[in-house]
């Protein structure tokens, strides 16, 4: 999965969508800054920070973060942020799709939600409150841990939950940029909306492959 194995040079991976597929959820106008400025200066960024370290010119970025207290002190910080950056942009935008009525998980990812969270709906309140508690810039996760049990856990800022070990599943941007245009501060009505545009195929393929 080219989101995941890309290394450098980094490129601005396009959307799996059209820009307005997930209205009215999340609009256009937000997908657009989000996409092209917002996860191209993370790409530009991050390349700048590797240029001249052409050792990790072959090293998939997933391996890159989950190796990153390793990294040389001049651009340990830069990789952590923008690398953390393209990783967690590129799987929030491919984990989402176009909305379906009753978007509920099914296939693997639906039992193991089921077997941890006890249904999906005790799954959605864990998740979004744990969204909505995020302080300042951020995001909340579903991860696998390595008993291959299902968590869900807050990173701050660009921190990926590949440095602590956990295998990212389903991410959501609580970032203020991911939401403020449409919702302005309702932070609340964006993580609820987000549950009709997760696209749980995508994440049934993480959950086995990854
Ligand atoms: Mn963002």
């Amino acid at each position: 999965m080219i989101i995941i194995n890309e290394h450098y040079p980094f490129k601005l991976v396009p959307l799996p969508y059209s820009y307005d597929a997930l209205e009215p959820y999340i609009d256009s106008e937000t997908m657009h800054y989000h996409h092209d400025k917002h996860l191209q200066a993370y790409v530009d960024n991050l390349n700048k920070a590797l240029a001249n370290y052409p050792q990790y010119h072959n090293i998939p970025l997933y391996s890159l973060l989950e190796g990153a207290d390793y990294l040389p002190d001049e651009i340990k910080t830069a990789i952590i942020n923008n690398g953390g950056g393209v990783f967690n942009h590129n799987l929030y935008f491919y984990t989402m799709r176009s909305p379906v009525q009753n978007n509920i998980p099914y296939n693997e990812i639906g039992n193991a939600i089921n077997r941890d969270f006890g249904s999906f709906e005790k799954f959605k309140d864990i998740f979004a409150a744990k969204a909505l508690s995020v302080f300042g810039s951020g995001y909340a996760w579903l991860v696998k841990d390595n008993t291959g049990k299902l968590k869900i856990i807050p990173t701050p800022n660009q921190n990926t939950p590949v440095a602590a070990g956990q295998t990212p599943l389903l991410p959501i941007d609580v970032w203020e940029h991911a939401y403020y245009l449409k919702y302005k501060n309702l932070r609340k009505d964006y993580i609820e909306n987000w549950f009709n545009i997760i696209n749980w195929e995508v994440v049934n393929q993480l959950y086995m492959n990854f």
